[in-house]
C-alpha cells in the first residue's frame, strides 16, 4: 500500500542550494515526488503548523526561522512514506544525527535543521491540506 509524506526543505536549506541534492535522496531511495513547490508560509500557516509547540520557550524563534525566507514543499509517496521520510532525514538535533541522514549531513544545530518530515500518516494529511489545499 502506498502512502503519503509531506516533507519541507526549510529556509536555510534552500538558502544554502540544498534543493536538488535532498530532492535525489528521496528519489534515489525509491520515494516519488508527488509535489515539490517553491513557497513562502506565512506566520499564521507556521503557527498551525507548530501548534504542538506553541507553549515551547523557542516557539517564536522557531516562527521567525520557518518563516525566514522561501521553503521547499514537497508531497512523497510510496511504500511506508513516512517512516521512509524519517529515516532519510535523521534525528531532530543535527549534532545527534548520524552521517548520512539529511540533518547529519548539513545541519549543525537543532535551531537550523534544513528539513521537516512528518511523524505520521494522518500528520501527513493535515499538512498537505494546510500547504498545498488552502
Ligand atoms: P521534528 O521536526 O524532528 O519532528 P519536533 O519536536 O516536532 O521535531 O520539532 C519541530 C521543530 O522545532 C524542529 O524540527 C526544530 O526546527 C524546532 N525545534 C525543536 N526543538 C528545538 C529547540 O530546542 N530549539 C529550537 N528549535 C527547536
Amino acid at each position: 500500500m502506498s502512502e503519503k509524506a509531506f516533507v519541507m526543505i526549510k529556509p536555510d536549506g534552500v538558502r544554502r542550494g540544498l534543493v536538488g541534492e535532498i530532492v535525489s535522496r528521496f528519489k534515489k531511495k525509491g520515494l516519488r515526488l508527488l509535489r515539490g513547490e517553491i513557497m513562502e508560509i506565512s506566520r499564521e500557516t507556521a503557527r498551525v503548523h507548530y501548534g504542538h509547540l506553541q507553549d515551547k520557550p523557542f516557539f517564536e524563534e522557531l516562527v521567525d526561522y520557518i518563516t525566514s525566507g522561501p521553503v521547499f514543499a514537497m508531497i512523497v509517496e510510496g511504500k511506508e512514506a513516512v517512516a521512509n521520510a524519517r529515516s532519510l532525514i535523521g534525528p531532530t538535533n543535527p549534532a545527534e544525527a548520524p552521517p548520512g541522514t539529511i540533518r547529519g549531513d548539513f545541519g549543525l544545530a537543532v535551531e537550523e535543521n534544513v528539513i521537516h518530515g512528518s511523524d505520521s500518516p494522518e500528520h501527513a494529511r493535515r499538512e498537505i491540506r494546510l500547504f498545498f489545499e488552502k
